[in-house]
């Protein structure tokens, strides 16, 4: 099964959105397999979004991670990866979807709740990042109910 990395952004958190948007997760149908609240200093924020390091939003996104707590997942599922990014909705949430979690919860791109990783690559090395320790291994009881 696939895995993703998740992130609850410090605008999510503060807001009370975490209930929310784990739910959306477990309903769906997929497997929390690592969660923790973590507050991360500049040079993991930056490490994370290594790739956007070049961008002119760069620094701001940076001072948005660090601002307050985050709430760091991994979802385990088939194709987690590409539905998760479906159930979070597009990068601005002008652009999403009404049911997305960025449609429903989101105004501005840079205060847009939720990360997702966008592809498997990118969730093994977030995954490696965000949880050294490694994620709990178990099995859902509902898979035979969840995929044919
Ligand atoms: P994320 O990595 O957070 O899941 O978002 P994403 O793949 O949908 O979008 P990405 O292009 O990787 O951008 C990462 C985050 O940077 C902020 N952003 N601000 N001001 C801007 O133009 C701008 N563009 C991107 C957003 O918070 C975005 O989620």
């Amino acid at each position: 099964m696939e895995q993703t990395f998740i992130m609850i952004k410090p605008d999510g958190v503060q807001r009370g959105l975490v209930g929310e948007i784990i739910s959306r997760f477990e309903k769906k149908g997929f497997s929390l397999r690592g969660l923790k609240l973590i507050s991360v200093d500049s040079a993991f924020a930056e490490k994370h979004y290594a790739d956007l390091s070049a961008k002119p939003f760069f620094n701001g996104l940076v001072e948005y991670i660090i601002s307050g707590p985050v709430v760091a997942m991994v979802w385990d599922g088939k194709n987690v990866v590409k539905i998760g990014r479906t159930i979070i909705g597009a990068t601005n949430p002008a652009d999403s979807a009404p049911g997305t979690i960025r449609g429903d919860f989101a105004v501005d791109i840079g205060r847009n709740v939720i990360h997702g990783s966008d592809s498997v690559e990118s969730a093994r090395k977030e995954i490696a990042l965000w949880f050294p320790e490694g994620v709990t291994e178990w099995q859902s009881s509902l898979r035979p109910w969840i995929y044919e």
